[in-house]
């Protein structure tokens, strides 16, 4: 692990939110009687711990990540979830396991998130669209969670879908995409310790417009990956259809690694805007896998990353 990584908490370089800041010196045991009052839940009492994988890079602030968002289950505008995904009912919230699995059936949320060990991970994120953010991500990991469910020979795949309930998910009363919302992982992707099923960000329980109660989060690939309100995951050994790719397969690929050398057809993959830089920021270079080659760039050996998938 690159020590560009790890979480080395250097607090002198680095300045986030002051609530940020105090639960992260709460987290280091660095004297938490001098903070009088940190904001919120501590993330201690979501049982959480900091992550060798977080980088270290400011994250962006709770309004914004809670603001701008994609989520067209609550309409295609970046206010709109924030606006309408309140309508949305999470407790009770059932995953349906199934598929190439030992251990197939439906699970409670909690039943879920039991056992699991939750961490901080702050990860890059990279919208296909260009614009980035950083984000603090409560979460385990899911390689932990197929472990668990015991995932069988020959299971090549795991597939993604999002709840279906238009008389909560406006915009699914509409054409816009066809619902369910569905994603998909190569195993080995699925696997890998950077992928995470989150269930919070900063102090807070997963926020509504963010996917709640449950999303994946792949921080390698391009934000449509990381599918959000997940209601079922299935074992597969075929690649499974997938919600953009299906739409529109030259414009989103299954794979859809962050690649500032692969073009989208309509713009360029080269820059990114970063949220919260204000109207006037200068675009910053996107960076190979989103920066996290060293992770991942042996899952793709013997594929062309210069081809479009
Ligand atoms: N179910 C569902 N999941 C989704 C989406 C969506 O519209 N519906 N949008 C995706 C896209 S394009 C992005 S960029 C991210 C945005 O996540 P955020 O709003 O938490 O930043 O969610 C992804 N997951
Ligand atoms: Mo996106």
């Amino acid at each position: 692990m690159a020590g560009r990584w790890k979480n080395d908490l250097n607090w002198s370089d680095i300045t986030p939110k002051a609530a940020f800041l105090n639960r992260r010196q709460l987290m280091a045991g660095a004297g938490a009687a001098a903070l009088g009052g940190a904001a919120g839940p501590a993330l201690a009492d979501l049982g959480a711990v900091p992550s060798e994988y977080s980088t270290d890079m400011e994250p962006n602030t709770f309004e914004e990540i809670t603001s701008y968002n994609n989520f067209y289950e609550f309409g295609t505008g970046k206010g709109d979830p924030a606006e309408y995904a309140d309508a949305l009912t999470i407790d009770p919230w059932t995953v349906t396991i199934d598929g190439m699995v030992d251990k197939p059936g439906d699970y409670s949320f909690d039943d879920l998130v039991s056992g699991m060990t939750l961490e901080e991970r702050i990860y890059r994120f990279r919208c296909v669209e260009a614009w980035s953010m950083v984000v603090p991500w409560v979460g385990f990991e899911l390689a932990d969670l197929l472990n668990r469910v015991g995932v069988q020979d020959g299971a090549k795949y795991v597939a993604f879908e999002t709840l279906v309930r238009p008389e909560e998910m406006w915009a699914q009363k509409r054409p816009i995409l066809e619902w369910p919302y569905r994603e998909g992982l190569r195993l080995d992707e699925a696997m890998n310790p950077l992928t995470i099923m989150a269930t919070g960000l900063y102090d807070e329980p997963m926020p509504k417009q963010n996917g709640a109660p449950i999303r994946l989060v792949v921080p390698w690939k391009y934000g449509f990956k990381s599918i959000k309100s997940i209601v079922k995951i299935s074992l597969t050994d075929k690649e499974p259809p997938t919600t953009w790719n299906m739409l529109q397969p030259s414009e989103y690929g299954f794979y859809a690694n962050v690649n500032p050398n692969v073009d989208h057809p309509r713009w360029s993959q080269a820059t990114e805007r970063k949220v919260g830089g204000g109207l006037f920021a200068k675009r910053v270079p996107t960076q190979m896998f989103n920066g996290y080659e060293e992770e991942v760039a042996s899952l793709y050996e013997g594929m062309d990353l210069s081809r479009y998938y």
